[in-house]
């Protein structure tokens, strides 16, 4: 890749990628709506609404690949997720075919899934199960990013992302953490790898008590690091400190399912 430009750098995941790409790769364009507060001189930052097209295009003019991190990062109000989420993951995919792209990685998220139960494992063919408007969002980014790539050639990976940290930081997260670095294999294997089409693959390291089966990322050669498991102890101290949550404790999306919910409503 050539040139590449990572949407979304000003986030937490944003922040730790680029450190970590800036060894990787000679040239990145970094972007989000605000600029990161430690800019090197030598770092290419462009700021862009997602939102708007126009600035969209001027973003993604003169590159190869993509990474989109960009967007809302959590449950929101509909007109917020609409905006930066469906219009802007709209807007990144449609300037990328427009501008000749050739590939998108897309960080799409656990919660496009997190409506199933703990006490089932789940690989990248069961249907969605979204948990909140923000993992709606993220089937949608899903589902856009497979229809650019049947229809018109794109090379797409949509990375379920767990948990980016250095460590798991309660019992949930223990088994969907992933390890900055391991992030940054994903990705390469979505911007390098001569076989992807269209590929999903869990962003989770190698957790002992993971819900996921993702055997498709290591097919494509992925080789996770990190173990969640390491951290057990100090996950659970946590743990043992956050509300009680009957609901979010029962499903994968843990807090993300538990807000707003009433599903005894309906009778
Ligand atoms: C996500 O998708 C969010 O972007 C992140 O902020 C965390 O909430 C993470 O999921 C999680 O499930 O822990």
């Amino acid at each position: 890749m050539e040139k590449l430009l990572v949407t979304g750098v000003a986030g937490g995941v944003g922040t730790r990628l680029r450190k970590l790409m800036k060894g990787v790769y000679p040239s990145i364009r970094w972007s989000d709506i605000r600029k990161p507060d430690d800019l090197a001189a030598d770092e290419e930052f462009i700021a862009a609404d997602l939102s708007q097209l126009a600035e969209v295009e001027k973003i993604v003019a003169g590159v190869e690949g993509i990474v989109h991190l960009g967007g809302y990062s959590v449950e929101g109000p509909w007109e917020t997720i609409l905006q930066a989420n469906i219009v802007g993951c709209y807007n990144v995919f449609e300037a990328a075919y427009r501008a000749g792209v050739k590939r998108v990685v897309f960080a799409s998220s656990n919660h496009a899934m997190g409506f199933y139960p703990r006490d089932k494992r789940i690989g990248i063919n069961m249907p969605v199960r979204p948990d909140s408007r923000y993992g709606v969002s993220k089937t949608f980014g899903e589902a856009i990013g497979a229809l650019y790539a049947d229809k018109h050639g794109l090379r797409v990976t949509c990375l379920r992302i767990g948990n980016v940290g250095d460590v798991p930081l309660d019992q949930r997260r223990l088994a969907i953490w992933l390890k900055p670095e391991d992030l940054l294999a994903l990705i390469r294997i979505g911007l390098e790898h001569p076989d992807i089409r269209y590929e999903i693959f869990y962003g989770a390291s190698d957790n002992a008590d993971s819900w996921w089966d993702n055997s498709n990322a290591r097919r494509f050669g992925y080789h996770p690091q990190g173990n969640g498991g390491e951290f057990l102890h100090q996950a659970m101290a946590a743990q043992a400190e956050l509300p009680p949550d009957p609901i979010g404790d029962r499903y994968q999306g843990g807090p993300f399912c538990s807000e707003e919910y009433d599903a005894g409503r309906a009778g």
